[in-house]
This record gives structure tokens, sequence and C-alpha cells, in this order.
């Protein structure tokens, strides 16, 4: 469990407590649109879990949990944004995490756009 009692952001996504544009959801996984988009497409794919922190500790606590995130964000880049995506995890607050509930961020670009570098 994470180091605060409270649950996390995400969770609270999950619970319908906050509000969120979802777009894919299964007994382990959530995704939904991010509120502040840094690319035409911008998606979160989140364990429902809030156990691992960080891509880090998930990749070392449930390996199969991740590859389940990634497949995850393959399929949804094939429905919003032709296949192709860019998968991004923050870790550590240092390159902007914010939200401590390890989440994949889905980046892609419309037709007739490229992501930025
Ligand atoms: P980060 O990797 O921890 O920086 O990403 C957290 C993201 O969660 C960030 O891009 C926020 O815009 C996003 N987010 C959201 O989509 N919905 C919310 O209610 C909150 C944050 I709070």
């Amino acid at each position: 469990m994470p180091d605060s009692a409270e649950p996390s952001i995400f969770t609270r996504i999950v619970a319908r407590e906050i509000p969120a544009d979802i777009v894919f959801e299964n007994d382990t996984i959530i995704a939904f649109r991010d509120i502040n988009p840094q690319a035409p497409v911008h998606l979160l794919v989140v364990p429902k879990t809030e156990e691992y922190r960080n891509v880090s500790e998930l990749a070392e606590g449930d390996p199969a949990l991740l590859a389940e995130i990634v497949a995850t964000a393959k399929r949804l880049a094939d429905e919003h944004c032709g296949g192709d995506f860019r998968l991004i995890f923050n870790e550590g607050e240092t390159t902007g995490q914010t939200v401590f509930h390890v989440h994949a961020h889905v980046l892609g670009a419309t037709q007739g756009d490229t992501l930025a570098e």
C-alpha cells in the first residue's frame, strides 16, 4: 500500500468519486483521457490497484500486469490514433510525477498531425 492512508486520485476515479472521461475499463485496468492533454490524444492507462507507486515497483512486483498495461495502450492507440503511440511513465518528482499510483501516459497524433519530439 502507499504511504498515505488516503485513496489516490486514480482510485477515486475508479470509484466514480472524481469525474473522468473513461475510454476503457476491465477488472484490473482503467483508462481515461488526461485532463491536461499534452498531445492530440493523451490517455492514461492505470492499474486499479494502487499498490505500486511507479513502473519500477510494478515491473518488480507484477510484470504480467505491466505487460497488460502495454497491451492495453496498444489497443487504445489502434482505436484512437491509428496504432502509433508514445508510452511514458514518469518516475519521481524530478520527472514531473505528481500521482504516485503507477500510470502510463499514452500519447498519439490524430490524422494529419505528428507528435513533437
Ligand atoms: P504524472 O506522470 O504523475 O505527472 O501524471 C499525472 C497526470 O494525471 C497528469 O498528466 C494530470 O493531468 C492527470 N490527471 C488527470 O487526468 N485527472 C485528474 O483528475 C488529475 C490528474 I488530479
